[in-house]
């Protein structure tokens, strides 16, 4: 294993207010960082956030704010730096590409590339739209006018500074093509390869200060100021000490680059070919991630983003969720590299199911039953200690580096985990077996300690504060329990959330469950005979149960008619448990018309009394067959 590991995020444009797909990057940085330390504690980790500082929209704000670019900078970039924390990320520097540790890489970088012949003038002539500081096309222009504002436009011609990007085309697909991991995940290292079929041009590296001054001099063109890309890119080497100080090459060896898709090509082909010119080697990997998506009434989904007014406060979700809680959701729904909705019922619903009911309450189950029972101490192992459940999910962080950086998949893995640990102590039932043999009870305890304790550890880069209390509780370090630790019963490491009622909103049409409710009050109308014989009631047998993954009501269970299968989605998941279910006789309703929930087809619908405190499934008063008629 390498010695060195080196992180980064984008540096973000300081004139956004930070919202949650800048959380997402900077959370899912942050946690493969830690997860890189924990596979290997010896290993030196380097992560770098901050912002991009340069550029026409922040010298445009600042002067209508009637403050300097500088002092407008100086104030926003707080927003991004007191919020990291806050998020507990844990970064190890923060660059701003206004200091002059960065000035002085990015002009060394336009000297040594003009002094090499990398970078040329020519003139650029083009139709220029003073409202939108932009040129344009004649094609794109709309009745000779600005597309976008409709202003006049005026042709410009100026002479601006070229970096030879494209002799570099044939060397970049080579590269890619050597190395098929160098952008995660795979599709995205296709579409660049597909962006490279056709010719690659040069890229204008230079803005006239008449246009633009705010923005990093050119040595040797007095007039210009650099293109902020050139600029900010090369924070991923200011930020380790390149030129001067001695290691930086240890760091870059080993750098990954952690950003979203909308900003791939400027980091696969500029930066990239920017490297090259410079005969600096490439990073070693760049992982392109989807984008959080706004699902809006009505609507295709859309991009969260300032511009379109969408966004949700990473603060705000802090506030009233716990920022643990908003980090695992974050790292648990969306599959790095696909795009993801983000809504906070959907965060309720990870956080009650997977969170509240599977982690935290076998934990609070077990130091229960050790307080109870055990002397308030981790039992000794009767036979050897083991690290089964240590090297399970070790295996499952490695295939985490080795295979796309899905962490939902190596969240999954330790919720796997959690899954059988409640099912080991629901089947053995240690709180009764302790009577009879407290060395296997005691052994059975261990067992679901020592894979607590893995879950602590390898849960803890994403929920690093909640995952050391966990192992605090169980008298855990470093994810292995030690034989007499006190354990420490607590709060509830995960309270339960209910979903607040959106307000005043315009009344919806009444969903199922709610017509329901109101056709049970009172009594309902008489039916003929004939409306009730159209029901077919059928005796049908619990062959299976799973509980819905995303759901803490609905299980899926599979009812055998004696002729036929059936699959029927239940909302019986908070009475009974799927191991109680199996088995039993129930009484079905065979011909009501299947509807999905979840994604899953329910075929039919199970029958159950519902008083004020539970609901208890309907079923034969004696072994009738499966697919017996009930009339
Ligand atoms: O592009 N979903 O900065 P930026 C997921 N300064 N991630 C999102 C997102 C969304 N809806 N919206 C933004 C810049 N992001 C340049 C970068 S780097 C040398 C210069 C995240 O403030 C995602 O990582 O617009 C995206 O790439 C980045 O924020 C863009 O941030």
């Amino acid at each position: 294993m390498s010695t060195h590991a080196y992180f980064t995020t984008p540096i973000y444009y300081v004139n956004d207010r930070p919202h949650i797909g800048h959380a997402y990057t900077t959370v899912l940085t942050d946690a493969l960082a830690r997860w890189a330390r924990l596979l290997d504690p010896t290993r030196e980790v380097f992560f770098l956030t901050g912002t991009d500082e340069h550029g026409q929209k922040v010298e445009q704000a600042a002067r209508k704010r009637g403050v300097t670019p500088q002092a407008h900078c100086d104030e926003l970039h707080q927003a991004f730096k007191s919020l990291w924390p806050e998020l507990h990320i844990a970064n190890s520097d923060f660059i701003r590409t206004t200091e002059p540790r960065h000035v002085d890489v990015v002009q060394q970088a336009l000297q040594q590339l003009y002094d090499r012949g990398e970078i040329y003038a020519k003139p650029f002539a083009g139709w220029y739209s003073v409202s939108e500081e932009r040129f344009f096309t004649e094609k794109e222009l709309v009745d000779g006018k600005d597309p976008i504002s409709g202003n006049a436009v005026e042709w410009l011609e100026e002479q601006n500074w070229f970096f030879r990007m494209g002799q570099y085309r044939g060397r970049l697909v080579a590269h890619l093509e050597a190395h098929p991991d160098f952008i995660q995940p795979d599709f995205r290292r296709n579409e660049v390869l597909g962006f490279l079929r056709n010719d690659l041009e040069d890229l204008c590296i230079s803005r006239p200060k008449a246009r633009l001054a705010w923005g990093i001099p050119i040595p040797f063109a007095p007039d210009y100021v650099t293109y902020v890309w050139f600029d900010a890119l090369l924070n991923y080497l200011t930020g380790i000490g390149y030129p001067d100080t001695p290691g930086w090459e240890r760091w870059w060896a080993e750098s990954t680059h952690v950003l979203g898709k909308d900003i791939l090509t400027t980091h696969s082909v500029y930066w990239t070919t920017m490297l090259m010119a410079l005969g600096v080697p490439l990073p070693k990997r760049i992982i392109a991630h989807g984008w959080w998506l706004s699902p809006s009434a009505g609507k295709e989904a859309e991009k969260m983003s300032k511009s379109k007014g969408n966004v949700v406060s990473p603060l705000g979700m802090k506030d009233k969720y716990g920022v643990e809680v908003f980090r695992y959701f974050l790292l648990r729904d969306m599959s790095v590299g696909q795009d993801a909705s983000f809504s906070e019922e959907a965060l309720v619903q990870r956080n009650n199911t997977e969170l509240a009911n599977d982690l935290g309450n076998l934990l609070s189950r077990i130091v229960a039953l050790v307080e109870k029972s055990f002397g308030g101490v981790v039992p000794e192992y009767v036979e050897r200690p083991s690290q089964a459940a240590d090297q399970r999910l070790r295996a499952a962080a490695l295939e985490l580096v080795e295979g796309g950086y899905r962490t939902h998949q190596l969240i999954e893995a330790c919720l796997g985990l959690v899954r059988e640990l409640n099912k080991l102590v629901t089947d053995t039932a240690p709180f009764k077996l302790v009577r009879d043999d407290p060395a296997a009870a005691g052994h059975i305890v261990r067992t679901v300690l020592d894979g607590l304790a893995a879950v602590g550890k390898w849960l803890s880069p994403v929920m690093p504060e909640r995952m050391a209390e966990l192992q605090r509780r169980i008298g855990a370090v470093d994810g292995h329990v030690i034989g007499g630790t006190a354990v420490i019963r607590g709060e509830s490491l995960f309270p339960r959330f209910e979903l607040e009622a959106p307000e005043a909103a315009p009344e919806p049409p009444k969903p199922a469950k709610a017509k329901k409710a109101e056709a049970q009050k009172g009594p309902k109308a008489v039916i003929s005979y004939e409306d009730f014989a159209k029901l077919d009631l059928r005796v049908a047998q619990v062959e299976a149960a799973e509980r819905v993954e995303g759901s803490d009501k609905l299980l899926r269970v599979t009812l055998d008619l004696g002729t036929e299968k059936r699959q029927v989605v239940a909302g019986i998941a908070k009475a009974y448990g799927p191991e109680e279910l199996t088995g039993k006789l129930v009484v079905m309703v065979a011909n009501l018309a299947p509807r999905t929930l979840f994604g899953l087809e329910s075929q039919g619908m199970i029958l159950a009394a519902h008083d004020s405190s539970r609901l208890f499934v309907i079923g034969p008063d004696g072994f009738a067959a499966a697919g017996a008629e009930v009339s």
